[in-house]
């Protein structure tokens, strides 16, 4: 009988977590569960202004779900978010053609991560856009640009059209965190990051990510032109330091083209939720069979 009221619980608890989501720029909730990436180090490029505390994520319902929690400041600097969720992909960066991203040309990924998307998040004055690239095994890729998609301000939530995108993206922003991690170029607070619960959210059809069983993501703060990065990183730099800027120690060139494996950074990813009920389902028939 308690096996069976611990196993309807279980259902339960899988079931909610299969569809508690809403896409608000905040993770109170939501049923994320524990952060997939915790901030290593300082924001050198804005207290509350420029910094991410903590990743989460799941797969539910047919979406993949994502959430930083943090502040994209107002003044139309990139975060650069990349995803790879599909077999091919670029382990070296080459830009669809949007944005300006083209500075990055060159960038190498974490050693195993094969980019297939490319979304940047730019917000300022009274608008916040969406950038959707999918990114070619070969180089380049296409892309949608969905502008000024909250109607006239820079915090809200709200579904894109479709273009590259088959199915609307839906985007959140809450840029009220005034806790977190602190100012400086030294080892974040882990705990007063994972506390942060505001942010950036988002969530995309699994359909236009190629169906995927799991998703890896990886992303950092950039500077207006994509050529300056910050020192935020999640999964966050290894040995915290000041901004990476384009030559790795805070000056600039021109260009952002680093290998991100010098800089010990790697990727988070987020499992399919039947891998999760399955783990689930086998711990409780291990626990019944104990019994
Ligand atoms: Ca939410
Ligand atoms: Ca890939
Ligand atoms: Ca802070």
């Amino acid at each position: 009988m308690k096996n069976c009221v611990f196993a309807a619980a279980a259902m339960l608890a899988i079931a909610g977590g299969a569809s508690a989501q809403t896409v608000n720029g905040n993770i109170t909730g939501d049923g994320y569960g524990a952060p997939y990436a915790v901030q290593t180090t300082q924001t050198q490029f804005g207290n509350n202004a420029s910094e991410l505390n903590a990743a989460y994520g799941s797969i539910s319902g047919g979406r993949l779900y994502v959430a930083f929690t943090g502040n994209v400041e107002a003044n139309f600097n990139k975060l650069e978010i990349f995803l790879d969720s599909k077999s091919g992909g670029q382990s070296v960066f080459s830009s669809a053609g949007n944005d300006g991203a083209g500075a990055m040309n060159g960038m190498t990924f974490p050693t195993g991560f094969t980019a297939d998307y490319h979304i940047i998040v730019r917000r300022g004055g009274s608008q916040f856009d969406v950038d959707f690239a999918s990114l070619n095994t070969g180089g380049g890729g296409s892309f949608t640009m969905y502008g000024n998609i909250f109607a006239g301000a820079n915090f809200g939530s709200a579904s894109t059209g479709t273009g590259v995108n088959t199915q609307p993206l839906q985007f959140g922003y809450d840029g009220s965190n005034t806790a977190g991690i602190s100012d400086g170029t030294g080892a974040a607070d882990p705990v007063a990051a994972a506390l942060v619960s505001t942010g950036l959210e988002f969530s995309i059809d699994l359909a236009d990510l190629g169906l995927p069983t799991s998703v890896n993501v990886l992303a950092f703060q950039n500077n207006q032109n994509h050529n300056y990065a910050s020192n935020q990183f999640l999964p966050g730099l290894a040995t915290p330091q000041g901004n990476l800027g384009g030559d790795g120690t805070g000056g600039f060139n021109g260009t952002f083209a680093l290998n991100l494996n010098n800089f010990g950074i790697g990727y988070f990813t987020i499992p399919a939720p039947s891998s999760v009920a399955l783990v689930g389902l086998a711990g409780l028939l291990a626990s019944r069979r104990r019994r």
